[in-house]
């Protein structure tokens, strides 16, 4: 088929959010299948780059890469997009504005003892030591979702394995 839809990871820092998108990225390419990913990279360096890490900003940086979703999704293309997105309220506002279907919420699943242990950039380091203020898990919440359509079980499982989750989901539940 060729219906647009959002595959939006949520999680901490270090769960694994990005690489994963990018390996289902990459699976979807071999299969024939434009998707894009938006992540920090490309959206926190560049539209929101005057926002930080208040709750206020968070939830306006959601806000935006919301309807930055919207727009690919009404264009028929597959996106996803790997932002930690800790407020509930915020990825509720999103499911909301994209259509019946549109919006596939991902948990990727680990917890604050697995990513503080991974801590690829140092960052949990520097939030215990109280050279970051308000990081996610340690002095900032992260909101779960109750009811999310997909959980990545990221403790347990490697990267390739859990593309490979998310990709038969997309299969089982024709977005492909
Ligand atoms: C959480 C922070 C913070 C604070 C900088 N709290 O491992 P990373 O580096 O690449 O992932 C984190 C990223 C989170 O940005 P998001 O846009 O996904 O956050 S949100 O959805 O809450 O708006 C981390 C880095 O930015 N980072 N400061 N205080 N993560």
């Amino acid at each position: 088929g060729h219906k647009g839809a959002v595959l939006w990871f949520t999680g901490l820092s270090g769960s694994g959010k990005s690489t994963i998108a990018n390996t289902v990225d990459h699976k979807l390419f071999e299969m024939g299948k434009h998707t894009f990913v938006l992540d920090g990279d490309n959206i926190r360096m560049g539209l929101n780059k005057n926002l930080g890490f208040s709750p206020e900003d968070r939830t306006e940086n959601i806000r935006r890469i919301g309807e930055v979703s919207k727009l690919y999704t009404d264009a028929g293309i597959l996106v996803m997009t790997a932002f930690i997105s800790p407020y509930l309220e915020d990825r509720d506002q999103v499911r909301e504005i994209m259509g019946e279907g549109e919006f596939i919420e991902v948990l990727v699943k680990a917890s604050l003892e697995t990513c503080e242990e991974r801590d690829p950039k140092g960052l949990y380091k520097k939030a215990r030591a109280g050279e970051i203020k308000g990081f996610t898990g340690i002095d900032a919440p992260y909101e779960a979702p109750e009811k999310p359509e997909l959980v990545l079980d990221s403790d347990a499982k490697g990267i390739d394995e859990l593309a490979d989750e998310v990709v038969a989901y997309l299969e089982a539940n024709g977005y492909l």
